[in-house]
């Protein structure tokens, strides 16, 4: 088993949350891969933007699959100017790389906000640390196992 989809799997479990990882015969890179390879509603999959501000410090928006983040919104919300994070700053505190990077089990800690439409559904899907794992949680506990904030940063509300 890879390492990261090792921590996605202990932090689920650390937080007694009994959830499937499910391994897909094709890939889930993109929101729509998974959507395809889960059978899901596109706005039932979790995609995992980091941001990167001025300052350096990386920032996660939970964003449904049909959503798409509004950087000042975003830079709103961060209280500084933002920009998308590159792929060695997304692995380097993440600890994934992008296409599989997950809500949970990251190696640093980092603010997460979360986009309210994932909300309207009762379960959605979300990568489980690489590009072709991704696990279905309720919303709900989703949003308490990270601690992030519901917010309104997209460009559809
Ligand atoms: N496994 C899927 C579904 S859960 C997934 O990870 N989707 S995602 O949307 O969270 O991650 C893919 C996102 O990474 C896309 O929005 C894409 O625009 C973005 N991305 C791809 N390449 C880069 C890059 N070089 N730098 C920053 N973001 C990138």
């Amino acid at each position: 088993m890879s390492k990261s989809l090792a921590r996605v799997k202990a932090a689920l479990e650390s937080a007694g949350t009994l959830v499937t990882i499910y391994a897909m015969p094709a890939a889930t890179r993109t929101a729509a891969e998974a959507a395809a390879a889960a059978g899901a509603q596109l706005d039932q999959i979790v995609k995992s933007i980091l941001f990167q501000g001025q300052s350096g410090r990386l920032y996660l928006f939970l964003t449904a699959g049909g959503n798409q983040v509004d950087p000042a919104r975003a830079a709103e919300l961060a209280a500084e100017p933002l920009h998308r994070a590159g792929a060695e700053a997304v692995r380097r505190v993440t600890g994934f790389a992008i296409g599989g990077v997950a809500p949970i089990g990251h190696l640093t800690p980092l603010p997460i906000w979360l986009d309210p439409r994932l909300l309207d559904s009762t379960q959605v899907w979300a990568a489980a640390g690489t590009p072709h794992h991704i696990f279905q949680i309720d919303p709900k506990v989703l949003l308490t196992l990270t601690g992030a904030t519901p917010a309104f940063f997209t460009t559809r509300n």
